[in-house]
């Protein structure tokens, strides 16, 4: 017998442990930036996948990042494949075009610090008799501004973390492991977002579910969000935009995904960003933030040294070590 034939044979793993869509479904836990911590955020999204912030980005912000990507927006075409629907128009390359952006977005000190929390990773390593720990920071992932215009479809529900090939195990939050989702995401409202307008919906607790159990609308849950919330989610949670039912509404988002930082960026940051551009707009910690970085030990050098070379050769030459 085939080994795929032999699998097929196997129980399904819904049928095996019960069906995860009788789970009770977790809360969504609305938090207040004044008093969010990182903390409280990751037990959030521990429990139930997602978690809101009040208040977290100042409309000042938002207009700003407006102010420089409005135009980019305009000149977008509408989105041609299946994966959003067609009334789609997005700006990605974030990193050359709004210094606003990574700054009030990306760099936020509440998303930071809960990445540092969940993506950051050590290794002990021995070279020769002597024995290093290396820590790995979070880099970004992607960074995306989506406008969504009336008429659109609603998008698959779907998960982020299968981009890399990581789908969660079955098991309850108190199992959850923190290390086990490799990106996370920060949606921002920069236009009141409604259940009419497309709101992203998603299924609380389905990081908690066994990859093969089928996604059910009727277990969503639409997060409506006023400008200036965030909605943070682990990738590996059933989630999806949905349908703009409205006549005249754009439903903006600012969004950004972090990952780890010896995983490969689902936007590649070395060709979409223009260099000049970049060096011109981002400071030298937002560069390493974007991936001109080493991640320790030894993962991403140039001539052996650190890839911030590449961008400020000849004065960052010789600065950096190897390992
Ligand atoms: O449109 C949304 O709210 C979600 C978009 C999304 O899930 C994605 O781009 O992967
Ligand atoms: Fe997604």
């Amino acid at each position: 017998m085939s080994i795929s034939e032999t699998v097929a044979m196997m129980p399904s793993p819904v049928v095996k442990y019960g069906d995860d869509r009788d789970r009770p479904l977790p809360e969504l836990q609305i938090l207040q930036s004044a008093t969010a911590t990182a903390e409280a955020v990751v037990a959030a999204l521990v429990q139930s996948g997602g978690c809101v912030v009040k208040n977290l980005i100042h409309a000042d912000g938002l207009a700003e990042i407006e102010k420089d990507t409005r135009p980019y927006l305009n000149a977008a075409d509408t989105w041609e494949g299946s994966f959003f629907p067609k009334e789609t128009r997005r700006v990605t390359a974030l990193a050359e075009k709004s210094t606003a952006f990574m700054e009030t977005i990306v760099g936020n000190k509440l998303y930071q610090d809960l990445c540092k929390i969940m993506l950051r990773s050590t290794v002990s390593n021995w070279l020769g008799d002597e024995q290093k720990i290396s820590t790995s920071y979070p880099q970004v992932n992607s960074t995306f501004i989506l406008s969504v215009g009336p008429g659109a479809r609603a998008q698959g529900l779907h998960r982020d973390s299968t981009m890399h090939h990581m789908n969660p195990t079955r098991k309850t939050a108190e199992e959850y492991q923190i290390g086990q989702d490799p990106e996370i995401g920060i949606f921002v409202c920069a236009k009141r977002t409604t259940k009419a307008n497309g709101a992203t919906r998603f299924i609380p607790g389905s990081h908690l579910w066994d990859p093969d159990t089928p996604p059910t609308e009727s277990l969503t849950r639409y997060v409506e969000l006023q400008p200036g919330d965030a909605f943070f989610m682990l990738p590996s949670c059933l989630h999806g935009g949905s349908t703009n039912t409205t006549k005249d509404e754009e439903r903006l988002l600012y969004g950004a995904f972090m990952t780890k930082s010896y995983l490969r960026q689902e936007e590649n940051q070395y060709l979409t960003n223009n260099h000049e551009k970049l060096k011109k707009l981002q400071s030298t910690e937002m560069l390493k933030l974007l991936g001109y970085d080493l991640s320790r030990p030894f993962l991403g050098w140039i001539q052996s040294g650190n890839p911030l070379t590449a961008l400020f050769e000849p004065a960052e030459k010789g600065k950096t070590d190897y390992y």
